[in-house]
């Protein structure tokens, strides 16, 4: 009998999810496929990091005389290029760029989705190989099809997101995505190049002991955050407390912990940044999704973070993300102050 599981890659899974919706296009699925290709291309360069200067400084020619990019710039121009090359998607937004970018070539005219991502989040922490990923949200266009896309399809409240995820370039590559049905993990085979479906219908654990934050902030935090730590910090064993601090500085990372082993990440406003650190449309909102979808919660420490309406593009946003338990708590910790101040 054969004993071998047999591998899913990521191609094969998303064609039988498409065939679970009779109406499906298959066009989200031609997309995801696209991400975990460009995805692959920048795992390669990622792997290479390190050895840039055995290999010629950033800035050097290689072999091809091409200028030898920065990373988070070589990600940036491939996801463009192969999302622009997919003919399912008709525009993309990135960190990276000022304004959002309209592929106005006659096929990608006619495509229903847009792209948002931060094409390499985390890079700072290439230079001490600590993980780092590509975050990304895709929706349903509401511009009209056939013209080029416009503004108010970036400028979508979370809960208009069709699917979100994340890679992950670590101790292995994986991708990890949600659509409204469920959070799966797929993990690069590298011998094969696929992605393979490893961590099927991921769940984020209800309760969680860990908390994830910039401590070294704190003299910033509101009153509230600051009991809020000190009750993370406190001992009380009936509770489990003090919890465990976790804290990596990537946020693709931190947030693949929580949602594998439950916790709370949190970004939240300070005394010099009313609305915290990290973007709403292509980190706050595609992790608020996918947490949402494996039974987290996320929240800007007022509201729900996917009923957040984005007024500009590259807008930031306090987060609160994780276990339910843990959310609930530092909100309420954070309303309490701020309704006693
Ligand atoms: P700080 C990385 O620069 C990043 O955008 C996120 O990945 C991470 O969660 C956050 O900033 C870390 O910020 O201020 O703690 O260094």
């Amino acid at each position: 009998m054969n004993s071998r599981r047999k591998l899913i890659t990521l191609d094969e899974f998303t064609i039988q999810e498409t065939r679970k919706f009779p109406q499906a296009t298959g066009e989200l699925s031609a997309i995801l496929r696209d991400i975990g290709l460009a995805c692959k291309m920048i795992n390669k360069q990622v792997l290479k990091a390190g050895l840039v200067d055995i290999l010629g400084k950033h800035g050097a020619t290689n072999v091809q005389g091409e200028e030898q990019m920065k990373l988070d710039v070589y990600a940036n121009e491939t996801l463009i290029a192969v999302l622009q090359n997919s003919s399912e998607c008709a525009g993309i937004a990135s960190e990276e760029n000022d304004e959002f970018v309209c592929f106005e070539d006659e096929y990608s005219v006619h495509s229903k989705y847009v792209v948002l991502f931060d094409p390499l989040d985390g890079s700072s922490n290439i230079d001490v190989n600590a993980p780092i990923g590509t975050i990304f949200s895709i929706y349903r266009r509401v511009s009209e099809l056939g013209k080029p896309c416009t503004a108010e399809d970036f400028l979508q409240e979370g809960n208009k997101l069709m699917a979100a995820g994340y890679v992950i370039y670590g101790s292995s590559t994986m991708m990890v995505y949600a659509t409204k049905l469920s959070v799966n993990g797929f993990t690069l085979e590298p011998s094969i190049g696929e992605f393979c479906l490893s961590h099927p219908d991921m769940k984020c654990p209800e309760k969680g002991k860990i908390y994830s934050i910039n401590q070294g902030n704190t003299s910033k935090y509101s009153e509230g955050m600051k009991s809020f730590l000190d009750y993370c910090m406190e001992s009380n064993k009936e509770e489990g407390r003090p919890y465990s601090h976790r804290y990596i500085g990537s946020m693709v990372a931190d947030m693949h912990r929580t949602l594998i082993k439950g916790g709370i990440f949190m970004y939240p406003a300070d005394k010099s940044n009313a609305k915290g650190k990290l973007r709403l449309q292509y980190e706050c909102n595609p992790m608020a999704f996918l947490i949402e979808a494996a039974g987290g919660e996320a929240s800007d420490g007022t509201q729900r973070i996917l009923d957040v309406q984005p007024a500009e593009l590259h807008e930031r946003c306090p987060i609160y993300i994780g276990s339910k338990n843990l959310v609930n708590k530092a909100v309420a910790f954070a309303n309490e102050a701020a309704t006693v101040a």
